[in-house]
């Protein structure tokens, strides 16, 4: 894509270097077909707003209570943002402060837990995410973790072994989620399991959330007693963090208010773990881009578009599957896919990279019980909210996975990757991005 002449005009003649830079990153961006599960593109709003004035603005604390003066419209904007958020996904509290997924899960932890504590997470390999307790993440570093796993025959999450393991090692807080899990995460199940033994549940939704917002997965709020997600997935917002209640409570394990001897909620402790706790100043040029976002997912139109990204989702495992992929789980009911390439003697380092010669970006994945190293693993992850966003529908996902299977029954052929190359750059071009940046 060549964008309009003067849309960047000012970057160009102040820096024509990172100019340069920006220019291939559009140009990839437009030209490519973005799989990765976790990426999605922003609407124009968001994207300008996220590259505001608010940037300018410290604005330690939280609306009507800020460490700085001038704090009047950024204080509106992050009203907005939790408003539209509460309305969203139905809950009684929201902190949209969190600058990543990981500062929420961080900030939720530590307001639920003391170093040493016990928690247990889906193990990484298995669909679970770096901060639900990996050993080189803080929260591998900070608290006593107990992993636990999918089924090796079914791929989805063992919930009588989860139970075995939870009553054995009795921890603090469950945590459910996951950043590689196709499934929809069963909340009920969980909650079950963290009543018997008397734990909190902690739902990461990172993934699932706009799907959930959609009302297409689930809800954790009648469940977990503690919710975070980030708002750049499905929810195509821009990249950030958010913790949400569905019920405020009580805390019951101290914390009681100095002055007043009064129980603090829950809500209250959250807040100050975010700040004080683990971050200054919020960015507030990202958080009016939340608030943008989350109006954008109120409209009934992203319920459709939810329901595209899972439609898409399901014709590009149907088509996987015809061409005998397995996939974790023996399919999905989400934007995510797993598959295992082992059938195929292709490692996902190897699919990865050249995937990405012919323009098609989707990652590496490790998958449940793999042998291979997580730096080449057997796996790749693929997921439709990008695509989707561009307006590809059922008959781009059955070329995508013919344009897949093409390259991967012949890796090292560099003809096949040239032709793919040359058809995903024509399909591209039939579904601009930004059309606002075009001549
Ligand atoms: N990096 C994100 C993902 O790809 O799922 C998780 O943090």
């Amino acid at each position: 894509m060549v964008p309009a002449k003067d849309a960047f005009s000012f970057i160009q003649d102040a820096d024509s270097e990172i100019y340069d830079i920006l220019l291939r990153e559009i140009t990839r961006e437009d030209q490519t077909l973005e799989l990765i599960a976790s990426e999605n593109f922003v609407s124009y709003p968001v994207l300008q707003m996220a590259g505001g004035v608010m940037t300018n603005k410290y604005a330690e604390g939280y609306p009507g209570a800020r460490y700085y003066g001038g704090c009047e419209h950024v204080d509106e904007a992050e009203n907005l943002a939790r408003d539209r958020a509460k309305k969203l996904f139905d809950c009684e509290y929201v902190n949209v402060q969190p600058h990543s997924g990981s500062q929420a899960n961080m900030a939720a932890l530590m307001t639920f837990l003391n170093t040493g504590d016990t928690i247990m997470g889906l193990d990484l390999a298995h669909g679970g995410h770096l901060s639900h307790g990996s050993p080189v993440n803080f929260s591998g570093k900070l608290y006593n973790v107990v992993s636990y796993q999918v089924d090796r025959n079914t791929g989805r999450v063992d919930f009588d072994s989860v139970r075995k393991s939870a009553v054995e090692h009795k921890p603090k807080l469950i945590i459910c989620g996951g950043s590689a899990y196709p499934r929809f995460i069963e909340f009920e199940n969980f909650r079950a399991i963290a009543d018997e033994i008397g734990a909190f549940l902690m739902a990461d939704i990172a993934h699932p959330s706009g799907l959930v917002a959609a009302g297409l997965h689930p809800s954790p709020m009648p469940y977990c007693d503690v919710v975070t997600t980030t708002t750049h997935k499905t929810l195509r917002g821009p990249r950030g963090g958010m913790i949400m209640l569905g019920k405020d409570f009580e805390n019951k394990w101290g914390a009681v208010a100095p002055k007043t001897g009064r129980t603090k909620m829950i809500s209250e402790l959250i807040d100050s773990t975010v700040m004080p706790g683990i971050q200054g100043g919020p960015l507030m040029h990202i958080i009016a881009a939340k608030a943008i976002a989350f109006g954008e997912a109120l409209q009934p139109e992203f319920k459709k578009y939810a329901q595209d990204i899972i439609d898409n989702a399901h014709t590009m495992s149907e088509a996987l599957l015809e061409k005998d992929y397995q996939l974790v789980s023996g399919g999905t009911d989400t934007h995510v896919i797993l598959i295992d390439l082992s059938n195929k003697g292709v490692s996902g380092k190897a699919a990865e990279k050249t995937l990405e010669r012919a323009g098609i970006t989707v990652n590496k994945n490790m998958v449940p019980f793999d042998k291979r190293s997580p730096f080449i693993t057997s796996g790749i992850r693929l997921g439709t909210p990008a695509i989707t966003t561009r307006g590809m529908g059922k008959g781009e996902m059955k070329k995508i996975v013919q344009f897949i299977d093409q390259i991967l029954n012949d890796i090292e052929n560099d003809t096949i990757v040239e032709n793919v190359k040359l058809e995903v750059k024509s399909l591209c071009k039939f579904f601009p991005l930004y059309r606002e940046l075009h001549d």
